[in-house]
């Protein structure tokens, strides 16, 4: 059939058909993503506009459940690889173009959760741009931790080849950002979907194939590996029985993912094409041999690929997939989602079928500390963007998009909320709703211009009515266009006394510091109320780029530090010392990261010092 003579990694194949080479995703500014995004931006608002308009159906009928598959909406997502690191879930996905008629596929992308149901976007720490010898096709791998850092092995097409190989990217933060770590292909024999598996003994194997399976024995430096590349016998009784296919007489097709569980080694897998299920065997030890243990999940759910990715997360099992939910949607338009399952006694997987509710959130989401905009169960007509600030921000927005957050606990009360926001043009209105996109307004915070889409101002307005768990809506409204940007927000509790509006700060140094500093500290009040106050600090670097940072200042008579986010806190008496965090620690020239903290006491603007090692 058609398909079959377009999917990839036939025998004696390599990819005449695939995708023109990639345009350069390298990430640049925001105002030149805002740039590129423009042209895509009305084929995306399509789609997201019926997503909109079906949810508001939903909304008008609150019985219905509300769906939160599939996880991400502002981008077509395809072949995720969770990783459970430090209680959070880091999901690595591939990124289908939108209109895609074929795998056109340019760019990695990063997502992470730790209540399975509230998404953070970290954007694209990996791309084909990052492998020089790379020219096209950023297909399914997979990331996986050892001894401090995090490899990512992932598929591309070899440019002096044309043959697909399998590269390697190391970081030190599980949101990169990613760099290729050997500077070649690790294996490439034209076959595609690494996975990657450290055995408890700390042997690592590194399996990957589509139309054989392959597995070499990678070193402990995670880069290299002993022995050469051997094929796992593809057996029916490991894999299954294929009809109608002499050439592949199992049901294996491609994606494995490999791992261990109650001392019983699993292998995951798209099963049979075109359309694929997803399949699963088991074996005694890493290389087999293995049995054939039957349907994971069916197929289903418009696309005629899947994609597995399983792991264990804060006592429950989830099964990640992918299919063509979004609008859209298809075979080359996919999108990931998730289901939790339960493993049978014997350790059998059961059949899972694809839901539009996903999996059920994991405790509930505190609003009283920082949270991102891009931290989202479900986001309708809005996209993302690099911030200037670091990380992402939420932007494109217009009038009557909304964004939603799940189980927000707000216990006994919001008295305020305050978001972070930036507009080239005359801003709008964050209405502040719960439990639908249509539901009781308990706050509305007018936005005005900045000046522009990365220039960065407070907006607090007065909560009220917000008391127990919740999903939290917040609203957009306004004028037509785009009306601002979103980095970030969070609430201040009743419980400190009545709010008020921030008072006047210093805004951070515009300008880069003097070049003998290796970075500089500037502090700024951004909220009080009786009893407290919330403080933000920009750490800059100087005219060298910076790995690591060391901020101190002396907590006045009467402060104490509540909480913190971006930084990791340390004091001694009044000496408060704060050191980066893995995802910030990384400043370029002349570049600028941020934490903040609550605080007890009254606010005063400390003198603050900047060390880097
Ligand atoms: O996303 C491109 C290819 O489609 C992947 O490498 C396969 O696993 C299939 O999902």
């Amino acid at each position: 059939m058609v398909i079959s003579r377009l999917r990839p990694g036939r025998a004696g194949r390599s990819h005449p058909l695939a995708a023109p080479a990639a345009a350069d995703p390298a990430a640049g500014g925001p105002g030149r993503r805002r740039a590129t995004s423009a042209r895509s931006r009305h084929r995306t608002r399509r789609r997201i506009a019926l997503v909109a308009s079906l949810l508001a159906l939903v909304g008008l009928f609150p019985a219905i459940a509300r769906a939160d598959n599939p996880i991400v909406q502002t981008i077509y997502t395809a072949d995720p690889a969770p990783l459970v690191h430090n209680g959070r879930v880091y999901l690595y996905t591939g990124h289908d173009e939108d209109n895609s008629t074929w795998f056109t596929m340019k760019e990695w992308r990063v997502f992470s959760s730790d209540d399975m149901v509230n998404w953070t976007d970290h954007g694209s720490p990996l791309n084909i741009a990052s492998f020089s010898w790379a020219k096209s096709d950023a297909w399914a791998g997979q990331a996986v931790y050892r001894n401090g850092k995090f490899y990512w092995y992932v598929p591309m097409t070899v440019r002096a080849t044309g043959q697909m190989g399998i590269g390697v990217a190391v970081s030190d933060s599980p949101t990169g950002p990613f760099r290729d770590a050997i500077g070649r292909p690790l294996v490439s024999n034209g076959e595609i979907d690494p996975t990657v598996f450290i055995d408890d003994d700390g042997q690592a194997y590194l399996y990957w194939g589509n139309p054989r399976l392959w597995y070499v024995k990678l070193n402990a430096d995670m880069t290299s590996y002993s022995g050469s590349p051997t094929q796992i016998p593809l057996t029916t009784a490991g894999f299954g029985t294929r009809t109608g296919d002499a050439n592949r007489p199992t049901l294996f097709e491609e994606g494995p993912w490999v791992y261990k569980r109650n001392g019983l080694y699993y292998l995951v897998y798209a099963a049979k094409c075109c359309s694929e299920f997803i399949a699963y065997s088991t074996a005694p030890g890493p290389l087999g041999p293995w049995t054939y243990r039957g349907t994971v999940m069916p197929t289903q759910g418009s696309s005629f690929t899947n994609h597995p990715g399983i792991v264990d997360f804060k006592g429950g099992s989830y099964f990640f997939y992918h299919n063509g939910a979004l609008p859209g949607g298809g075979g080359f338009t996919r999108s990931v989602a998730v289901e939790k399952f339960s493993y049978g006694a014997d350790g059998s997987i059961p059949t899972i079928s694809m839901s539009t509710a996903g999996a059920p959130q994991v405790g509930t989401l505190n609003p009283y500390v920082r949270q991102e905009a891009e931290t989202i169960a479900w986001g309708s007509g809005v996209e993302t963007e690099p911030s200037s600030a670091g990380g992402m921000n939420v932007g494109w927005i217009d009038n009557g998009d909304y964004i939603k957050v799940k189980g927000v606990a707000f216990g006994t009360g919001a008295a305020s909320y305050t978001a972070r926001v930036a507009s080239a043009a005359g801003g709008g209105t964050i209405e502040v709703r719960l439990d639908s996109a249509t539901g009781t307004v308990v706050g509305t915070c007018r936005v005005s211009g900045t000046g522009g889409w990365q220039t960065w101002t407070d907006t607090t307005c007065a909560v009220s009515g917000a008391t127990g768990t919740h999903d939290l809506y917040l609203r957009f409204t306004g004028g037509s266009g785009s009306l601002f940007n979103l980095d970030h927000w969070r609430f201040t509790p009743t419980g400190g006394g009545t709010p008020t509006s921030p008072p006047p700060t210093t805004p951070p140094p515009t300008t880069p510091p003097p070049t003998t500093d290796a970075c500089t500290a500037s502090y700024r009040t951004t909220s009080t109320w009786s009893g407290g106050f919330q403080g933000e600090v920009t750490v800059t670097a100087g005219a060298a780029a910076i790995n690591g940072w060391t901020v101190g200042w002396s907590l006045a008579a009467g402060q104490s530090v509540s909480q913190i986010w971006g930084g990791t806190l340390s004091t001694s008496g009044s000496a408060a010392t704060v050191r980066n965090v893995s995802y910030n620690g990384s400043v370029p020239a002349a570049g600028s990261t941020t934490f903040g903290f609550l605080a007890n006491g009254s606010p005063s603007t400390p003198s603050l010092t900047c060390t880097s090692p």
